[in-house]
Parts: structure tokens; C-alpha cells; sequence
């Protein structure tokens, strides 16, 4: 009885290793005590009938208590360790089959990638690309670009002033007399940038917007390097069989003027309510420069020619992807962007 008492208090003091144990010690701890044949508590129970009456009362209370404090802290020790996998650790508890929760990945805004694309097809073609300020003198925005004193985009209705004749540019072409001004020829510029006009904002207009103008300006340069440079843009942009027509047109800073239409890219040409039923989308304006906003600049107008042209991005993403009103371009709604979502090219 004596050896049966001090084996309880042994197994007494081994009840600490439990909140130590893990998953693969606390089951061989189980067998190694409360093993069903071999357990050392199970021993100590089973002989329990071979012993006196009171030697079995005594050794029978301790053993069986021992074993009721076994089983709590076991289940305390398993509860524990189910737990700290619930955590993320690893072990019980992980579901590895679960699914993963998809990452939210941000993404250029359409228009930021047409802008990109459309510049680096101009540096393909020999273009540098051009910044400037966007508050600009009148001299800047209208007159050195020939704009008569009396055009109705010089008047506060049209355009935004600052304040003496400072206004926000309502095209980019100041870059354009900013780089005739500052480079000798030959120049080869595209430049990328905001332009404003007081318009309503509507469905086809915005206050502010995207501009890409280009200029190229050297000796020699004719109508048909005008011609075949934006024609060839036109089949890198939209597609290598892409129809193009220029059509007369006005500005004052190119003589002659010419707007550029491309085959309608949904009717291809037969007619649609896209291409309001002409078969053709206007996507730039353009013409072979002025030859006074070459003098204005100080360039020879008699040894240099060159071609201008201007675009607007946003009209340009409207005819690529049919979008109907420039206004979802502006209002940052993630459930319109995300169909057109890009990382950097
Ligand atoms: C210089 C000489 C010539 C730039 C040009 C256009 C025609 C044109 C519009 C297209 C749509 C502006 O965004 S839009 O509203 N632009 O039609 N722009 S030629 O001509 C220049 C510019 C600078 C020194």
C-alpha cells in the first residue's frame, strides 16, 4: 500500500508537465497515465480490489481524485492548444482549405493610360515628351498663336482669368511657343497635359481636361509627313487596318487646317448611333503651323515648316470603350473604373 501511495504522490507532482505539453506529448502523456491497459493510474486502480478494506479506501479516494484532476487538465490542455490554431498559429484549428481573402489592388485611371499610350506611340515615332505652366499670359495662350484681339476665347465668359491677363491655359499650345521659343529646329515635341474652358459640365464637355498636342517643326517637313505621322498613329492606337480621312477645318494657328476621322470602330463605316450615322469618329484637329506663330516665335518661316495637332483623351477613351457621358471619367467610381483597371505599363 505504502509503494501504491508514494507512485500517487509521483504521479501527483507530474500533473505540472500538462500546461507545458504539446500536442504530441499531451498524447502520450494520456496513454502513458490513463492508458487503458497499460496507463500507471490504471495499474494503481486495478489493484485496488486486491487490497484491504481500509488500505482500499484510502489509496482508492487518492487514486481516484488524481485521475478526476488528470482528466480536467487534460481537457484544459487540449481546449488551449485548439484555441491558439483558431489564433493563426499553426496546428489544429487552421482551415487550410479556406479560400483567401482577395487583395484590393489599385490601378492607373483610364484616362492616365490612354495619356501614357498615346505619348510613348509619338516617342516610337521620334516625339520628346513636353510640360508646361498651367496659369498662362494671354500672350502665351492666344496671341502669339495668332488669335485675333477680338476672339471670343480671350472674353471671362470663355476662359478662366486669375487676374490681369493671367488665366488657366485653355489648351496646352503655350508649351508648344514655349519649346519655339527656347530649341532651335528641328523639334519634335508631344506634350500631355490639363487645359480649361468655362464650359457646362454635360455630357460631352468638363470644365478641366486632358489635352496631348504635338508639334513637329523642320526644314523640309511637307503635308504628307503631316499626314502619314498622324495616319500612322491612328493604326498603332486603334488597329494596323484603321481607315483615316481628313476633313478641311479652321484654326488660327494652322493654315491649312484639317480635322482627322477615324472609321468608325463599332459599325465599321455602315453607320451607327455612335457615330451619330456617319460612319466616322472625329478624334483630332490639326494643320501644317502658321507661318506667322513661326515668326512669333522667332523662327524662320521662309527655311522651316512644320505640323501641329491637338486631342483630347478623354474623347479619345469615350470612342475606344463606347462610354457615353465624359462625366463617369470624373466621378472616381470604383464599380466604372475597375472594368478598365491597369497597373503602371
Ligand atoms: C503651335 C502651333 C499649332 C495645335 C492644334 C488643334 C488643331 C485642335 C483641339 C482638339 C480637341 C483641342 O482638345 S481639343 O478641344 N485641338 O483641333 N490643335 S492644331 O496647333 C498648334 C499648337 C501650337 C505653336
Amino acid at each position: 500500500m505504502r509503494d501504491l501511495l508514494a507512485a500517487l504522490t509521483e504521479l501527483r507532482e507530474r500533473l505540472q508537465e500538462i500546461p507545458q505539453a504539446d500536442e504530441r506529448r499531451l498524447s502520450d502523456l494520456k496513454t502513458e497515465i490513463l492508458g487503458r491497459k497499460a496507463g500507471a493510474l490504471t495499474q494503481i486502480l486495478a489493484a485496488l480490489p486486491r487490497l484491504e478494506p481500509a488500505a482500499r479506501k484510502q489509496v482508492g479516494g487518492a487514486a481516484n481524485a488524481l485521475k478526476r484532476d488528470y482528466e480536467t487538465a487534460f481537457a484544459a490542455r487540449e481546449r488551449e492548444l485548439k484555441h491558439a490554431g483558431d489564433a493563426g498559429g499553426a496546428g489544429a484549428g487552421v482551415d487550410l482549405t479556406m479560400p483567401g481573402r482577395a487583395r484590393w489592388v489599385g490601378g492607373l485611371h483610364l484616362v492616365t493610360q490612354v495619356v501614357d499610350e498615346i505619348c510613348e506611340i509619338f516617342h516610337e515615332l521620334g516625339f520628346t515628351r513636353a510640360v508646361g505652366p498651367e496659369i498662362e499670359t494671354e500672350r502665351y495662350n492666344f496671341y502669339a498663336l495668332n488669335f485675333p484681339k477680338d476672339h471670343p476665347a480671350l472674353d471671362a465668359q470663355d476662359s478662366f482669368y486669375v487676374g490681369g491677363d493671367l488665366l488657366l491655359r485653355t489648351h496646352t499650345s503655350p508649351v508648344q511657343i514655349r519649346t519655339l521659343e527656347s530649341y532651335p529646329p528641328p523639334i519634335r515635341v508631344v506634350i500631355p497635359g490639363k487645359a480649361y474652358r468655362r464650359d457646362p459640365f454635360d455630357a460631352s464637355h468638363a470644365p478641366v481636361f486632358e489635352q496631348i498636342e504635338g508639334l513637329a517643326v523642320d526644314d523640309g517637313i511637307s503635308f504628307v509627313d503631316f499626314k502619314a505621322t498622324l495616319a500612322t498613329f491612328a493604326r498603332k492606337f486603334f488597329a494596323p487596318d484603321t481607315r483615316v480621312r481628313f476633313r478641311p477645318s479652321f484654326f488660327p494657328f494652322t493654315e491649312p487646317s484639317a480635322e482627322m476621322d477615324v472609321q468608325c470602330r463599332i459599325c465599321q463605316g455602315a453607320g451607327c448611333p455612335t457615330c451619330k450615322q456617319t460612319g466616322w469618329m472625329e478624334i483630332l484637329g490639326s494643320g501644317m503651323v502658321h507661318p506667322a506663330v513661326l515668326e512669333n516665335c522667332g523662327v524662320d518661316s521662309e527655311k522651316y515648316t512644320g505640323f501641329a495637332w491637338g486631342m483630347g483623351p478623354e474623347r479619345i477613351a469615350m470612342t475606344r470603350h463606347g462610354i457615353p457621358d465624359i462625366r463617369l471619367l470624373f466621378e472616381s467610381d470604383v464599380r466604372f473604373l475597375a472594368q478598365f483597371a491597369r497597373g503602371p505599363r
